[in-house]
């Protein structure tokens, strides 16, 4: 099993505070635009909701991006591969800690049980863009195509928010 340290994809650096005032605004154009986004995929009974990456930093080779999966069959289902346009190699990977440190591996898919909803997120289970073509910006819709064992393709856009963007909580 394939090791590699996670560190790439943490935040580089803590966000500061923003006055209140800005955090309101912004609150508000995020509600709006949201709206605006298509953020909901569906493959036969497979819904993917919020996929999202963080903005990476120049030169930056890697980027995770996150999504939250439900399976509204009766049937087990299986994340197995993706793709993007944008990568030359994406992998299905799990942070996990080992041995006191935080390290990603490589895994062979996502188990999506008949009813349950995967969440996809920073520290956990993540889609990982690898040897990146260009930075990941804010604001950019990245092509990802994932495949299912079962329900087949399914292509979304994975919205680039800010670094060190946080899990989506709804
Ligand atoms: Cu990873």
């Amino acid at each position: 099993m394939r090791l590699l340290e996670c560190r790439a994809i943490m935040p580089i650096k803590k966000i500061t505070p923003m006055p209140r005032a800005i955090g309101f605004a912004m609150l508000s154009v995020m509600l709006v635009s949201g709206a605006a986004f298509a953020d909901d995929y569906q493959v036969r009974m497979l819904r993917v909701s919020n996929p999202f990456a963080r903005a990476t930093p120049p030169g930056a080779k890697v980027a995770g991006a996150f999504m939250t999966i439900k399976n509204q069959g009766t049937e087990t289902d299986r994340l197995v591969s993706a793709s993007s346009p944008v990568a030359g190699l994406v992998e299905i990977h799990e942070m996990a800690m080992d041995g006191g440190m935080m390290k990603m591996r490589a895994l062979k898919g996502i188990d999506l049980k008949p009813g349950a909803t995967v969440e996809l997120q920073p520290g956990g289970y993540h889609v990982m863009l690898e040897d990146l073509k260009q930075p990941l910006k804010q604001g950019d819709q990245v092509p990802v195509k994932l495949t299912f064992e079962k329900a087949g393709v399914l292509d979304i856009k994975v919205n680039v928010e800010r670094m060190g963007a946080a899990a989506h909580t709804h």
